[in-house]
């Protein structure tokens, strides 16, 4: 069955089985066009326009997404008409000033986290990273690209093995094909791996080198600003030849976090059980007596980097918190109001 190949199993088809018609069948949306979605079925590819969504129109559709088809063969249409509960789910706060949240893929595995070992090696951004990964469901493993410009490659990897405990850490290049068989371990049949990373960090050559063909488009790195050109401009989920499914996605500029609770709990829960054996329980962790922050500090269990990155997290999540709050008080006012109109005109017609 070619879905199978796509990572439909046991778990898919049973919630098939209880909310599907006859009439419907299975898809996974493989690439995101904007307004049209790529989606594969049993008997091959095709377009569907997202607005033909039919009964969930609150939710938003991801790459990787599950969805039931029904196809009117009078009119030559497709229609989505539900998308299967997601296994995991990769999100971020949306770039602008609306907060609203972003799904970059769903039902992934794995998230390779790339960074190049030249020039985009930033552990407080890979901080941000694991902690949507975590959050999403799927496992985080690091992959440092262009170990071919890079003197002090296993250094480099003890720092992110220090930023980021027990997860898997690979340097590579995709020129010496070094660490390229450590990756293959990944790509089983499927299983569904995302590329994340900035532009320019060699997602999308590592794609087409797995691949063993040019699926997609590269480029050099601007030279003087090394912030790279976004070449790949939208997310797509490739085949590999072996199994496994690979998404390719646009570099990410910077990566607002969404939800985290999960995700800041695996990344720092280490602090948070600090911050509780505070002899205050509202220790501002600056200069109080019995601060257990300040005596980790000093006594070096506790790294400074560590600290002030969850200090700026947290600051970062009470603010998206704090517009969400907003955001919903707005909306019940707007119920609010909508409700005493209504009863104004009701009540209007009885006189
Ligand atoms: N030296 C070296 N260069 C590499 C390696 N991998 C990729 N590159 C180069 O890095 C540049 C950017 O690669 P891309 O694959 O386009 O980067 P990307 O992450 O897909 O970028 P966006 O699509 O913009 O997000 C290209 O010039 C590649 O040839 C590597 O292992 N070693
Ligand atoms: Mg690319
Ligand atoms: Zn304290």
């Amino acid at each position: 069955m070619n879905i199978a190949n796509y990572g439909w199993n046991e778990h898919f088809q049973q919630e098939w089985n209880e909310r599907a018609s006859t009439q419907m069948y299975p898809a996974r949306i493989i690439a995101d066009h904007g307004q049209l979605v790529r989606v594969m079925t049993d008997a091959g590819d095709l377009l569907v326009n997202r607005s033909h969504a039919k009964q969930h129109e609150e939710v938003q559709l991801a790459v990787g997404d599950w969805v039931a088809l029904i196809t009117d063969s009078s009119f030559n249409t497709t229609q989505i008409y539900f998308v299967l509960s997601r296994r995991t789910k990769f999100s971020r706060a949306a770039a602008g000033l609306e907060t609203k949240e972003q799904i970059i893929a769903a039902n992934v595995d794995t998230v390779f986290l790339i960074q190049s070992l030249n020039r985009d090696f930033n552990m407080r951004r890979l901080e941000r990273y694991l902690i949507a990964t975590w959050e999403s469901g799927a496992t985080p493993v690091v992959i440092l690209t262009k170990a071919d410009c890079c003197d002090d490659v296993d250094e480099k990897i003890s720092i992110v093995q220090r930023t980021a405990p027990g997860v898997d850490v690979h340097g590579i290049s995709c020129i010496t094909k070094e660490g390229l068989d450590q990756i293959q371990v990944y790509l089983r049949k499927g299983k569904t791996i995302a590329l994340l990373g900035s532009s320019g960090v060699g997602k999308s050559t590592l794609v087409n080198t797995l691949a063993g063909e040019e699926l997609f488009k590269t480029n050099e790195i601007r030279e003087d600003d090394s912030k790279g050109r976004h070449t790949t401009t939208h997310r797509e989920l490739i085949l590999l030849p072996n199994g496994g499914l690979i998404l390719d996605t646009p570099g990410m500029r910077s990566l607002s976090l969404w939800e985290s609770s999960v995700g800041m709990e695996t990344m720092f829960g280490d602090i948070d059980e600090l911050t509780a054996s505070c002899r205050f329980h509202d220790c501002s962790h600056q200069s109080e007596p019995g601060c257990a922050i300040i005596e980790a500090l000093e006594a070096g269990t506790l790294s400074v980097k560590r600290w002030e990155s969850w200090v700026k997290l947290q600051k970062e999540l009470a603010h998206i918190d704090a517009k969400r709050d907003n955001k919903l008080q707005q909306k019940e006012k707007q119920r609010g109001k909508q409700l005493a109109k209504f009863q104004k005109e009701f009540y209007k017609e009885r006189v």
